[in-house]
């Protein structure tokens, strides 16, 4: 690793790095996304705005001004309105499935299995809130009932989800009236793929409502499954200190990677990274010892428990491979670019896939389990320091870029950083009355989260990292999750130097708290952290308001997912207003359009914004929240 960090990297620096790693690229005769990106480019205008419909083999149907509707009659807001629920549906489904699949290893946690109960004391209060007795229990039988409720959340027959009562009562209340309370996670999704086949649903109003429901049976279902199970099994993650950025990796030593979202793999490969045998076997081939780093959510995952650092976000994963100095990348789900195949096989990079959900060409299959986790991350774990032998030296290049960075702020933590300060201490769970004074006072003007992926639409990181900038700069706090933390990291905006580009009230507030300016809350599950946050912010007001009153926006500037999607239309529903910086395939649409970007306010009390100018985007975040600031006479 490099021996010096940096306290910021400039965009330019790191694209200096990419640049020098594209001509190893060349070298190997690799393929990369900079040069698909142009091969693709110009995109197809129709499915640029979403007026291309196929979902019935009459078609494909295409609207132009002289063919206004498809065969069976719909018009472009029908067509765009459907294909926008489709893209939430499918947000929606992938959150919620990891949110399944931590609850089935939550199922499978024993006192002497792999995986085992960290945080017993969350564990409990999930427990409690969800009426499952725990006095006198083994919490193991706690866990088990749990896991088993929070799994019948995806199929029940009748009621609505759980979590929604962590929502303020008038907030609850405008999700009734609106008819978007989530019932079953599954049925959303359902019914949300019965209301687009051919000749259901083709009214915009309808479509959209529907989109909102089925994201909040995301952000309230299935993310906040996966986030508040997963604090149950490896932990709440509190502030910890890491690095990021490419320097991350170690030139003498075996590099694994992991990559993708689900935390029960890559939490198995960093335990047994430590495990005296394997690092014994990479001395043994050569290697000074072990480096696990991440790349995406993965990387979220296992940096805010473990302070695992962090080499990349989404489109730095080919970047990871060309160091020449990665022994494996190894992933689980969502977000790994199928040209890892190809791309490792131009190095001695083994691209090992784990998932039967995430097959992909080109690389080692090795099907992870929960029941069988240890004896499969221990072959992964040795089958990369084997590999280190077969390294091409005159390959490796690792750019000399890492920042500090301090991860690991979930609403737990917030709050004792916070109790920290005041001695305001309640009680077990804390308060956030402090920040309240502060926003009240106007110290700090408000809060931006900023999440979401990259996308080549826009200059990598640069919105996520100029936004954070301006933001903070005017006292605004920014809570961040997924490749934008990770933007962040990258640049240096999660070190607590980072104060100094603050404006005066927000350093303070840095100071006094020992917080960087822009809090790393974790992965893009980790969005219901957000959303909890918003929730208990607006619950400890001076008297209780609802989260659409709150002086917060949201932000997701180079986004590119279905989940991101997705994400949006629960972060909307629940009161805050959405600025996205590309646009959803939704510009043929004007009626779905005018849903979404203004009339879901008199809803929900909030709506989406799409800019595609970040100077622009900036100044309205700002607005909104100066907005709030007026009505809320503060
Ligand atoms: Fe994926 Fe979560 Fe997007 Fe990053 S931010 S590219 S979705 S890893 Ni969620
Ligand atoms: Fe065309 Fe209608 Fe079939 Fe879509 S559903 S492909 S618009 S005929």
């Amino acid at each position: 690793m490099s021996e010096i960090t940096n306290t910021f990297i400039t965009l330019e620096e790191m694209e200096a790095a990419t640049n020098r790693l594209l001509e190893t690229a060349q070298k190997v005769g690799a393929d990369t996304w900079q040069q698909r990106a142009k091969n693709q480019t110009p995109h197809c205008k129709f499915g640029e705005e979403g007026i291309c419909c196929r979902i019935c083999t009459m078609g494909p149907c295409r609207i132009t001004p002289k063919a206004p509707r498809g065969i069976c009659g719909c018009d472009r807001d029908g067509i765009v309105g459907r294909n926008y629920l489709k893209f939430t549906a499918g947000g929606a489904a992938t959150h919620s499935d990891h949110g399944r699949s931590i609850a089935h290893t939550l199922y499978l946690a024993r006192e002497d299995g792999d995986y085992k109960v960290t945080d017993a004391e969350k564990l409990k209060r999930i427990a409690k809130e969800w009426d499952i007795e725990t006095e006198g229990r083994d919490i193991y039988d706690i866990a088990h009932e749990v896991a088993e409720v929070g799994l019948l959340e995806y199929g029940k027959p009748f009621g609505v989800q759980r979590f929604l009562k962590r929502a303020p009562e008038v907030r609850q209340k405008k999700w009734h009236d609106a008819e978007i309370e989530p019932r079953a996670i599954d049925r959303e999704v359902s019914q949300s793929l019965h209301m687009t086949h051919m000749g259901c649903s083709s009214k915009a109003e309808a479509l959209v409502r529907q989109s909102l429901r089925a994201g909040m049976s995301d952000g309230w279902g299935g993310s906040m499954m996966g986030t508040e199970l997963s604090d149950v099994l490896f932990g709440t993650p509190k502030p910890v200190d890491t690095n990021a950025n490419l320097g991350v990796m170690e030139e003498d030593m075996v590099n694994i990677v992991v990559h993708g979202h689900d935390p029960s793999l890559s939490e198995m490969v960093v335990f047994y990274a430590q495990d005296p045998e394997m690092v014994a076997l990479a001395k043994e081939m050569g290697a000074k010892g072990i480096n696990v780093c991440g790349v995406c959510c993965t990387a979220n995952e296992v940096a805010m428990r473990h302070g695992i650092p962090m080499a990349g976000n989404f489109l730095s994963q080919e970047n990871v491979v060309l160091t020449g100095a990665c022994e494996a990348i190894v992933v689980d789900v969502q977000c790994i670019f199928p040209a890892l195949g190809p791309l490792s096989k131009c190095f001695h990079t083994k691209f090992i896939t784990t998932s039967p959900i995430a097959q992909m060409p080109d690389s080692e299959y090795i099907e992870f389990h929960e029941e069988n986790a240890g004896a499969n991350a221990k072959k992964i774990v040795e089958m990369a320091v084997r590999n280190f032998q077969n390294r091409n030296k005159e390959l490796v290049h690792i750019p000399q870029l890492k920042t500090n960075a301090t991860v690991g702020y979930s609403v737990e933590a917030i709050k004792k950083c916070l109790d920290g300060v005041t001695n305001s201490h309640v009680d077990e769970i804390g308060t956030l009355k402090p920040l309240v004074d502060a926003v009240r006072s106007g110290v700090l003007r408000g809060a931006v989260a900023l999440v979401g992926c990259n996308n080549p639409r826009v200059r990598p990181d640069y919105s996520h990292i100029e936004l954070m900038k301006k933001l903070i700069a005017n006292d605004i706090i920014c809570v961040v999750s997924g490749c934008s933390a990770q933007a962040a990291a990258k640049s240096g905006l999660l070190s607590k130097e980072a104060k100094n580009l603050c404006g005066e009230g927000l350093k303070r507030v840095c100071e006094l708290v020992d917080i960087p300016p822009v809090l790393h809350m974790g992965s893009c599950v980790d969005i219901s952290r957000m959303m909890v946050l918003v929730a208990d912010l607006a619950k400890d007001w001076t008297e209780e308001i609802d989260i659409s009153d709150l002086p917060v926006v949201g932000c997701a500037p180079e986004y590119m997912s279905e989940k991101a999607v997705s994400i949006g239309n629960y972060v909307v529903s629940t009161g805050i207003t959405t600025f996205l910086g590309v646009n959803p395939y939704t510009k043929g649409g004007p009626g779905v359009e005018q849903w979404l970007q203004h009339d879901v306010e008199d809803w929900v009390g909030a709506h989406f914004e799409v800019e595609l100018d970040m100077d622009k985007m900036c100044n309205r975040m700002m607005e909104v929240i100066e907005e709030k600031r007026t009505k809320l006479n503060i």
